[in-house]
């Protein structure tokens, strides 16, 4: 049996929700509340010592990383494959994997934090903050938690995640340019999976067209990704009520500034 400890609106949840549907697969949800730190309490910490979600028990095993998940899921039920069958395919997906493990995750999560958990932290009284930062167990986590928070999208930490978007988007455009419906060919892979929710959580806080309105093929992959049943199972329809016009709303707020930075990052470096 398997079993995933989650939290509804987690981009690395999503992702392995969306794989585990593709495949047909059957599992058990905890939900880990992140907004009350629940993934710092001693028993999850036992199944993820880095206080994180998604973990995936699997024949009583957790299984941390929600690439490393993916990938799992995929060696132990192949029906239907989601990484192409030779190894230079296998090369080109995890190149996609590594664009989110290395810069699209931190860029998603200052992103939002920018946009919504700052606001909400500045609304806790100091004790509750406090317990919030030195609950954070990692030093370079912290550095950018305090500095999103003190800063917002002014954050060298958000701009980063601006430049991961905007060369994450450069090289869709290029590699899509071809016409292939997805990333590595006509095959939907983990490649695409891993895209899906960090290029979602843009779209509902009504900020993706920052970086994609002159990009014809990005769209046209949206389009498809976007009605695929495995995102609206694994994604959509996990929102809360009133989440979704919240994410647009707290999005909105932050886009001029946003939309200026990655203006800045093509003045600099494009
Ligand atoms: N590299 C990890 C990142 C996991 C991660 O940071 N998850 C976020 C939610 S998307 C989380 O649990 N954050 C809680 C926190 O930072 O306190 C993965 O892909 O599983």
């Amino acid at each position: 049996m398997l079993e995933l400890y989650q939290f509804g609106n987690s981009v690395c949840a999503q992702k392995v929700r969306i794989t585990m549907i593709e495949k047909g697969l059957d599992w058990k949800a905890h939900e880990v509340n992140l907004f009350i730190s629940e993934q710092y309490s001693p028993e999850y910490l036992k199944l993820n010592p880095k206080g994180v979600v998604p973990t995936l028990i699997s024949d009583g095993k957790p299984i941390i990383e929600s690439t490393l998940i993916c990938e799992y899921l995929d060696e132990t039920y192949p029906d239907p494959r989601l990484m192409p069958d030779d190894p230079f395919g296998r090369s080109q997906m995890r190149l996609w994997s590594k664009a989110v493990d290395e810069g699209l995750f931190e860029g998603v999560v200052e992103l939002s934090f920018s946009a919504m958990f700052r606001q909400r932290m500045q609304n806790m009284t100091d004790e509750q903050r406090a317990v919030r930062f030195s609950n954070v167990g990692d030093p370079r986590r912290r550095d950018r938690f305090m500095s999103t928070y003190q800063d917002g999208v002014a954050s060298p930490y958000v701009f980063h995640g601006i430049a991961a978007y905007e060369k994450a988007f450069k090289t869709m455009e290029n590699d899509l340019s071809d016409g292939r419906s997805w990333l590595m060919g006509e095959q939907f892979t983990l490649a695409d999976i891993n895209l899906m929710p960090l290029v979602a959580r843009l779209y509902y806080l009504d900020l993706l067209d920052i970086w994609i309105s002159k990009r014809s093929f990005v769209q046209d992959w949206w389009g498809r990704a976007k009605i695929r049943p495995s995102l609206i199972q694994g994604l959509t329809e996990h929102f809360k009520p009133g989440e979704v016009s919240e994410m647009k709303e707290f999005g909105l707020n932050i886009k001029t500034e946003v939309a200026a930075r990655h203006k800045d990052y093509l003045d600099q470096f494009g």
